[in-house]
């Protein structure tokens, strides 16, 4: 049975403020870093519920708010395989978030066992860790309250990100079985993703060294230790480390700056040098944009929509020279703010799929290729080998030399890509070896294909749930009518395309537009935006 007793207890000391209620979104429970103290305890005892229904493998628990501003916080869990939480489960947090007292939460706890036949005998297994948010300490405390609650075997990883995080999860669950993901350790992270880069470069000459702005978030702390394993083969220059500065994480800075901005982190500025490479972290680092000035010191940006094209087209030359064409299909997916520009690039060289906006959307459409490269323009990706191919991989005979060496090529890119999640180190390894191999730099990575001029409005509106949509959010079905007159719109102007959406993390209203010309994208923006007002 459940330890009420312990329950009640605890729970007393974590009270639902009454005024509030939350929801297990796209991001997890994320708000006002003061307003969780409740939810995390309460995610406590769901991780350790989790657990015990699966057996008693372990469950990933990070506490975070990415690339939101410092006084926000949130928590996610994290499944087994190191990917998201299975769909149905966001709902049983959601109520278990909202339940007003301890009396109604030890209630839904018992329903919650009920319902899904949890045997409470099970061991529950938990490893958590937070990023570098001032709130982030007494969080943890919640959270720990409500594992000791439910007298959970507890792991605490301390501050690091949230693809190391996930990177554990995975670790810890295939430890000393043939499906082993690496070391259960930050440090055999750094490891497995170094010794495969190192391997994927060699013989090649050096780049010249990459800017690296870390949002002054958390993944400041790893980038300077995975700089660290990679001696030097990357030379890496790392700005906007401030982690223990009052108000600096993702201020001005980090990779949703970036994207969002379409501009240079101002305290960059003076360091950044024409034609040299930079990107951005977000503030959990499991987001990465590119950038660079050119020769007029004009800003470009190198987005996930780049990477996706830069990346994927590799591979799928790699899979070519290994002679597996025929055994191993490559495909990607995007979501509907995949510029155009890129959706065309690669709908000449591989199956493109879209789907709705948010990781678990991707990620799960990726896997039904052998090899998925899935991004988000806004920089979140990655790409994964299914275990078949993994196998394909290993046992193939390469019959010449240039097979062989593009079969050991895929093998160390299945290690140097984190495939638990998107993950902004990993990504960027992965960037700098295909840079490496294609001998591009920049420039010649932008010019791959050129990028529709876009605009992004937010709407605020009396109900966003009101907006409805289908075809991966391409198009609306409510209010009734609406997508009419946004086609009419759309007609007039050239390479137009332009969608409205409900966001699953704010509440608004999101409208995003592209055409030819920048005008046009900005007017077609707020003319769409006009209507949904
Ligand atoms: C979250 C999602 C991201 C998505 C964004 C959309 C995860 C880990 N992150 O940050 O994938 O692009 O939400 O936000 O799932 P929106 O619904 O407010 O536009
Ligand atoms: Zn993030």
């Amino acid at each position: 049975t459940l330890p009420v007793e312990a329950i009640r207890e605890f729970s007393e000391r974590h009270p639902k403020p009454g005024h509030l209620t939350y929801q297990y979104g796209t991001a997890g429970f994320r708000t006002l870093g003061n307003d969780l103290d409740s939810v995390m305890f309460r995610v406590g005892v769901l991780a350790g519920l989790r657990s015990k229904r699966l057996d008693g493998r372990t469950i990933g628990v990070m506490v975070t708010a990415s690339h939101n501003p410092e006084p926000d916080n949130g928590v996610k869990l994290v499944d087994p395989r190191g990917e998201m939480l299975e769909a149905s489960w966001e709902g049983h947090a959601t109520v278990l978030a909202n339940a007003s007292n301890t009396s109604a939460f030890v209630e839904a706890l018992e329903t919650l066992v009920k319902q899904l036949k949890i045997d409470l005998s099970k061991p529950a297994r938990v490893v958590y860790a937070r990023d570098t948010r001032p709130s982030g300490p007494a969080l943890v405390g919640a959270l720990e309250d409500g594992l000791k609650a439910l007298g959970v075997e507890a792991r605490n990883a301390g501050v690091t990100t949230t693809p190391i995080l996930h990177y554990l999860v995975r670790a810890i669950n295939t430890k000393g079985t043939k499906d082993t993901y690496g070391d259960d350790s930050a440090e055999g992270y750094m490891q497995k993703l170094s010794s495969a880069f190192k391997k994927l470069i060699a013989g090649k000459p050096a780049s010249p060294p990459l800017l690296v702005d870390c949002a002054n978030g958390v993944g400041a702390e790893a980038a300077a230790t995975l700089s660290r394993y990679l001696g030097e083969s990357l030379s890496l220059i790392l700005h906007n480390t401030a982690t223990t500065t009052s108000g600096a994480l993702n201020h001005a800075c980090g990779a949703d700056f970036v994207k969002t901005q379409q501009k240079l982190p101002p305290s960059l500025a003076a360091h950044l040098k024409p034609g040299q490479r930079a990107c951005s972290l977000d503030g959990d680092a499991d987001r990465l944009i590119y950038f660079y000035l050119d020769e007029r010191s004009q800003f470009h940006m190198l987005d996930g929509d780049k990477i996706a094209a830069l990346v994927a087209a590799f591979i799928v030359d790699l899979v070519k020279a290994a002679g597996l064409e025929e055994e191993i299909r490559v495909g990607i997916v995007q979501t509907a703010y995949a510029n155009g520009g890129s959706t065309k690039y690669l709908a000449e060289r591989l199956p493109v799929r879209c789907v709705p906006t948010g990781v678990k959307h991707l990620h799960h459409a990726a896997e039904h290729y052998d090899v998925g490269v899935y991004f988000e323009a806004n920089g979140h990706g990655t790409v994964l080998f299914s275990p078949e191919t993994q196998a394909k991989l290993a046992e193939h005979q390469p019959s010449t030399p240039a097979q062989s060496t593009a079969l050991t090529h895929l093998v160390n890119l299945t290690n140097l890509i984190n495939q638990t999640v998107g993950d902004a180190l990993s990504d960027m390894l992965l960037v700098e070896v295909v840079l490496v191999h294609r001998s591009y730099g920049a420039f010649e990575w932008d010019s791959l294909y050129v990028d529709l001029p876009n605009r992004l409005v937010k709407v605020v509106v009396a109900d966003r749930n009101i907006f409805k949509t289908e075809d991966a959010e391409r198009r609306l079905v409510s209010p009734p009518g609406l997508q009419a007159r946004i086609d009419e719109l759309v007609r007039k102007y050239e390479a137009g395309r332009a969608f409205v959406r409900p966001s699953g993390t704010e509440d608004v209203v999101r409208v995003y537009a592209e055409a030819r010309v920048r005008a046009q994208a900005d007017e077609l923006a707020y003319r769409v935006a006009g209507l949904v007002y």
